[in-house]
């Protein structure tokens, strides 16, 4: 088996000789163009994960903001913006809460689907700040109450990704 030091290529874990692959953890979102596509079904913790995500971003060069009807429409709106090729990286802001109805699954897997699929087709990283919770409660401790900020955490996520390899 190939051992780490006989790769000629770095992974970001393998070794001390990591050069071009050892990953930038700054938390620094200066330089990069992001947007925050935002569903507004559910905006009372929609909107408080963008101020967690506005808040991550503080000190980028660009943050562009867009609103869709809801999550399921999150993917779509990460495509059309992914293929103008005009940012770093994208987050994509929701909150699915269930209800009593299948269509919880349905939104919340095809969601998440969709993003993943956005930023393997595009090159273009996606971070996945949609909450998927069984109540509002759960939904609001992670929108900015006892659990974090869902929002922030994502945008951190995509300044991460955004300069992954670079
Ligand atoms: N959209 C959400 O963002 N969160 C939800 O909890 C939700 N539920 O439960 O129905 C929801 N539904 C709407 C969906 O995202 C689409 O906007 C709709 O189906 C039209 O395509």
């Amino acid at each position: 088996m190939m051992k780490p030091k006989d790769c000629n290529f770095n992974y970001p874990t393998m070794s001390s000789e990591t050069q071009k692959w050892t990953p930038n953890l700054s938390n620094d979102a200066r330089g990069l163009k992001v947007a925050v596509v935002v569903a507004r079904f559910n905006e009372a913790i929609t909107s408080k994960l963008l101020e967690g995500a506005r808040k991550a971003l503080e000190g980028a060069e660009r943050v562009d903001v867009a609103y869709v009807p809801g999550a399921f429409e999150l993917p779509f709106a990460a495509l059309i913006l992914a293929r103008k090729r005009s940012h770093d990286a994208i987050v994509a802001l929701g909150a699915v809460i269930k209800g009593d109805t299948p269509h919880f699954a349905f939104v919340a897997g095809e969601t998440a689907r969709g993003l993943q699929q956005v930023a393997l087709e595009t090159g273009i990283p996606v971070a996945f700040g949609v909450l998927t919770t069984d109540t509002v409660e759960q939904a609001e401790a992670r929108a900015g109450g006892s659990a974090g900020n869902k929002g922030y955490d994502a945008a951190m996520t995509a300044i991460e990704m955004a300069r992954f390899g670079k």
